[in-house]
């Protein structure tokens, strides 16, 4: 087993403090229908939106919430865009993973200063509810992390938004908040970013995996989980590796043309009452063979879920030393096979579900040869 866990002992204080993730931002070519399948199928709520009505000609945002969870869904509104742009190279897909910071101009100054690219310099947004901060780097592929400070800001999103509450507003379906965001990055890549996430973040490496680990017939993949000081920002990243056909990741990165994000996991403490949910709503879920529930009470011992309905769900468990894990993942939510949702329950553990990588990547693999990249 090559999975090793490391302790890194935080001797020097923590120089970029981050409180969790402030929202994750889509770049779609059509924001106000993505937007209404993340209500109606994922269950978000509608928080703010900008666009022509609030005086911005360029672009369209719809803003979602679900607990801490926010998500922003940007179209552009004109020819010859960069959102326009990052569409057509990449899909609908992941532009910002944005982090809720105590000081936007330091977290700027201290990772520019270790080498991070800049994205946007240190700016301060204000209206009549407050002041926020805002600066970002360049991270994997086209990926964005944008800081945002907003110690004192009292409106409901960002200066230049104002509130959307529509009469539709269907119900929660229980996620709370961003577990980990996953990114794809290309052949031979893992180093610069794990090497970018420790230097340039401060971030340290939980664990890793290696296609030793994670082969199945066909996928091979390394992974590599890199996390903050407080643990609230979990960053695990792939790597294709060769195996005997095409890896998952590679299929990834020839559909996104680059690195990017692939996954975005969220929590849930009723991981049974969620995927009930959203299966109903029409969100599909990959399925591994009954043959996986017959011996999971060996592998994983007493849980307090009643198994037969985890079968019928298709929902996978696993154990480590602290506890144990609830997990399932969604089909693409995109016509290219790029982005994919993965519901997640802690149940005390806080690994990633090694022990269901192959039922998982076999799942994917079905899929695969089902669209034929295999
Ligand atoms: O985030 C993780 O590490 C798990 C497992 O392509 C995983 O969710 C790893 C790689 C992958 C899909 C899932
Ligand atoms: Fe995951």
């Amino acid at each position: 087993m090559n999975q090793h866990t490391e302790n890194q002992p935080s001797a020097t204080p923590d120089f970029l403090p981050i409180m969790g993730t402030d929202y994750i931002q889509l770049y779609v070519s059509n924001a106000l229908q993505t937007a209404h399948f993340y209500q109606t199928a994922f269950g978000f709520q509608p928080l703010a939106k900008a666009g022509l009505e609030t005086g911005n000609q360029a672009e369209a945002s719809y803003v979602l919430q679900q607990d801490k969870i926010r998500l922003v869904i940007t179209s552009p509104l004109q020819a010859d865009s960069d959102i326009g742009r990052h569409i057509d190279v990449h899909g609908d897909g992941v532009r910002v993973i944005a982090l809720w910071v105590e000081d936007a101009q330091k977290a700027w100054e201290e990772t520019t200063a270790r080498g991070a690219k800049s994205f946007l310099e240190p700016q301060q947004l204000q209206d009549e509810s407050g002041v926020v901060i805002r600066s970002g780097i360049h991270t994997y592929g086209d990926t964005v992390h944008v800081f945002i400070e907003r110690k004192n800001y009292q409106g409901v999103f960002l200066p230049g938004y104002e509130a959307w509450q529509p009469q539709y507003q269907p119900a929660a379906v229980g996620l709370k908040y961003i577990d980990h965001i996953v990114g794809n990055v290309g052949w031979n890549e893992m180093n610069t970013w794990v090497k970018f996430y420790a230097e340039v973040m401060g971030f340290s490496q939980l664990v890793s995996f290696d296609d030793e680990d994670i082969s199945t017939d066909y996928t091979a993949l390394m992974s590599k989980v890199m996390s903050n000081g407080n643990g609230r920002i979990k960053f695990p990243i792939n790597e294709p590796a060769e195996g005997k056909k095409k890896s998952q990741i590679e299929e990834y990165l020839d559909f996104y043309n680059g690195s990017g994000v692939q996954h975005i996991a969220v929590a849930t403490d009723d991981i049974v009452g969620t995927v009930q949910a959203l299966v109903s709503r029409g969100i599909e879920f990959l399925q591994v063979p009954g043959s996986y529930y017959d011996d999971l009470q060996n592998r994983v011992g007493n849980i307090e879920e009643d198994l037969e309905q985890l079968r019928e769900l298709g929902i996978l468990v696993d154990r480590d030393d602290e506890g144990y894990l609830l997990q399932i993942f969604t089909k693409p939510v995109t016509p290219r096979p790029t982005l994919f949702f993965e519901i997640i329950q802690r149940k005390g553990a806080r690994s990633f579900g090694k022990g269901n990588f192959k039922a998982l990547f076999e799942a994917i693999e079905r899929e695969q040869s089902k669209r034929g990249t295999l």
